[in-house]
């Protein structure tokens, strides 16, 4: 778990570049491109918060640039690809993941001998990714209810794209929606992830397979519930996915835990902090 307790939806803004970095490696569609392999030059922006290493000159407390060098080299060389798309994808996910004080990196892979019989300069790709925070609400009403939560947490933490900062404490539940059922277990959890929306979801609907979720009753019982609250302040309606959860505001289970890990989260369809939101629905019980 990590000690910053507040929910900022800033985005830290210093940054580390790293420019023309030169590998000799073997991306390409053509074989002679895998076979014999050519230049490639890359240019990295690391969104990062220097302020600390700057204050102290301490480089322990920063983002060793040298160390990042050498894992881009290493990377490029150590994995072929066929497109510079997916080189850089993995790329950008290898940093992400190897290096925690990096947010957020602009990446570009340049290919300056690209096979294209046009007297073109070079080709490159760039993409932007980074860590984004997401409000996870759960509850479970069938069997150990707890220790579902807690495996689903316990998987949670273990994969490699997602981080755990907080979690609330599990509350007992009467349960909402009028379906006659047990008790249910809640709580809720606060995580960084690199996955986008809908990839949570798959990744949630995962873990509820993995707990021998069965969907019979519409709102009724379930060995575990995962529910996407919010994703940064992200408004998201498709077939699959309503973001924020439609009625995250009527629900004591979902709001009173959020209260212990962002309550100061801006619902961004109501403007209003979930503390607010919370208070509003007390007013009505
Ligand atoms: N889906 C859409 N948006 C989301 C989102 N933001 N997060 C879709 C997660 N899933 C989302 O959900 C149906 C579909 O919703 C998913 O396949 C996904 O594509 P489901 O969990 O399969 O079905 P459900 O649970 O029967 O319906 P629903 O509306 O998700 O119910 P809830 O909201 O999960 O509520 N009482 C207490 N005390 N505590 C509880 O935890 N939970 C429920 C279920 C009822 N009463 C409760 C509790
Ligand atoms: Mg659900």
């Amino acid at each position: 778990m990590q000690e910053d307790r507040s929910v900022s939806l800033l985005r830290k803004k210093d940054e580390i570049r790293i420019g023309e970095l030169e590998v000799y490696a073997r991306h390409g569609v053509f074989p002679e491109e895998t076979k014999l392999g050519q230049k490639f030059y890359v240019n990295a922006a690391l969104c990062t918060n220097t302020r600390a290493a700057g204050e102290t000159d301490d480089l322990s407390l920063s983002v060793d640039y040298g160390r990042v060098c050498q894992e881009i080299h290493r990377f490029l060389t150590d994995h072929t690809y066929r497109l510079l798309e997916a080189a850089a994808e993995h790329l950008a996910c290898h940093l992400l993941v190897t290096f925690a004080g990096i947010d957020a990196l602009e990446l570009e892979i340049r290919k300056p001998a690209a096979p294209i019989p046009l007297p073109v300069g070079s080709v490159s790709v760039c993409i932007t990714r980074g860590w984004k925070r997401a409000v996870i609400s759960c509850g479970s009403n069938l069997g150990e209810k707890e220790v579902y939560l807690r495996d689903a947490m316990d998987k949670i933490t273990h994969d490699t794209k997602c981080r755990l900062l907080r979690s609330a404490d599990f509350i007992v539940t009467a349960p909402y929606g009028g379906v006659e059922q047990d008790d249910f277990v809640n709580g809720a959890f606060v995580l960084e992830t690199l996955y986008e929306p809908e990839e949570l979801l798959t990744f949630l609907n995962r873990l509820e397979a993995e707990a021998g979720r069965e969907r019979k009753v519409h709102w009724g019982p379930r060995t575990l519930d995962l529910d996407i609250v919010f994703y940064e302040d992200r408004v998201i309606r498709t077939d699959r996915l309503t973001i924020p959860h439609p009625d995250m505001q009527n629900r004591e289970f979902v709001l009173q835990p959020l209260m212990q890990i962002a309550p100061e989260w801006v619902h961004p369809v109501y403007g209003k902090t979930v503390a607010e939101i919370w208070e509003k629905l007390r007013e009505k019980l």
